[in-house]
């Protein structure tokens, strides 16, 4: 089966008694049994599984070109899921660009668990060698990264963790797997806030981990009945009617994203435009070779003046795109990472990665690209 197809019915089917085309929302917490142990069907509890968001975990798996998804109460819960794979004396290597609360919950939440992280340049790979050492156990890698739009190169990254038995991690929430397809390239692991593009509607806070061995699916799923960061049956629902159409979001959003960016290198009071769709992007390349049939719609960008007022100013000045958190949605949104995404990195490191004052962010939407270039003149007006 092709994308596309994949998207709308991938590890689907209609429902068994009533034959409904889409899964209902089975809205119960627990299932009954006929004699103790002995469930009337094959659920019992919506902790360990549900049938709503079994068809979700389906289709992720579908769509990821895995053999097992698991969806989560949000991204942060499916990062922390993985994290318990993991023990005092073990080594992480994470890329130096983050979203800010991962970043939050590497640096802050597992300060004292023993768990050591690296956070380092991921495309000098003989560097990201020289830390590898027998307690490495994950390399955790987003791309292309917030906000900054990085890139890491996935094949590479998994020939050299597969060589040393090392877990490698994608969060793949920017290319979505319509663009990128990280397990097809070599990682074990995609993560996804699905929250953003997935969902796609900023109706819903959800999270996934769609993984390729069977035997770690198993346990990651055995980690997340234990601590319980499930996703609810609606939000299971949610997130599944928005993956069917991900496909036609994507197209219009990498279509949008790049006449934005295009627009934007243009403007006289632009001084630097992150967007792999553009040739002088420095990871444009590693784009061309893994993120197959566009760019998305993520397009980051500071000014000529490097004034934090003016991005300030235009922020506020934005009628079409709204200033808010997020992305992946239909509609676009603006951000302010210093400000917003990324305030809970100190600005010391902020500034090392290059998250500077005058740093705006970009979620291009799927509305008509002539009113948001109108809107984005305007405002830099
Ligand atoms: O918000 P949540 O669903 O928990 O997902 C966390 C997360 C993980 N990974 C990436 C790449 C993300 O962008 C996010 C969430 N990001 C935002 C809320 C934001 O505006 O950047």
């Amino acid at each position: 089966m092709k994308f596309n197809t994949k998207a709308i019915h991938g590890g689907q089917h209609h429902e068994k008694v009533t034959g409904a085309v889409m899964p209902p929302v089975f809205q119960t917490s627990t299932f009954a049994q006929v004699s103790p142990g002995q469930p009337v069907g094959e659920y019992e509890y919506s902790r360990a599984a549900n049938p709503t968001r079994q068809a979700l975990e389906d289709a992720l798996a579908s769509i990821e070109n895995g053999v097992r998804g698991l969806a989560f109460a949000s991204g942060l819960a499916a990062t922390d899921c993985l994290l318990r794979l993991f023990k005092a004396g073990d080594e992480i290597i994470a890329m130096d660009d983050l979203y800010g609360g991962t970043y939050r919950l590497f640096t802050r939440l597992y300060k004292d668990s023993g768990i050591k992280f690296h956070f380092v340049d991921m495309n000098d790979l003989e560097g990201f060698q020289k830390l590898i050492n027998e307690n490495t156990k994950l390399v955790w890698v987003e791309t292309p990264t917030n906000p900054l739009m990085k890139l890491a190169d996935i094949a590479a990254i998994a020939q050299i963790t597969k060589k040393h038995n090392i877990l490698f991690a994608v969060d793949n929430t920017f290319a979505t797997p319509y663009l990128q397809k990280p397990l097809d390239l070599g990682a074990d692991i995609v993560m996804h806030s699905a929250t953003k593009y997935l969902g796609g509607h900023s109706d819903v806070i959800a999270g996934a981990l769609v993984i390729k061995d069977k035997t770690l699916g198993d346990e990651l799923h055995f980690k997340q009945f234990a601590t319980g960061g499930t996703l609810g049956p609606m939000d299971s629902f949610l997130v599944l009617r928005g993956i069917k159409t991900l496909h036609l979001r994507v197209q219009r959003h990498c279509e949008n994203g790049e006449k934005v960016a295009e627009f934007l290198q243009n403007h006289p009071k632009v001084e630097r435009v992150y967007y792999p769709g553009l040739e002088n992007h420095p990871f444009h390349e590693i784009a061309k070779k893994q993120m197959i049939g566009g760019f998305g719609g993520m397009v980051t960008f500071t000014f000529k003046s490097g004034a934090k007022q003016d991005a300030i100013s235009f922020l506020e000045k934005l009628k079409v795109f709204t200033l808010a958190e997020s992305l992946g949605g239909v509609e676009s949104l603006a951000n302010h990472p210093a400000l917003m995404t990324h305030a809970s990195i100190p600005e010391d490191k902020r500034k090392e990665v290059g998250i500077t004052d005058d740093l705006v962010r970009l979620s291009v939407g799927v509305e008509d690209a002539e009113d948001l270039i109108e809107d984005l003149k305007q405002a830099l007006a």
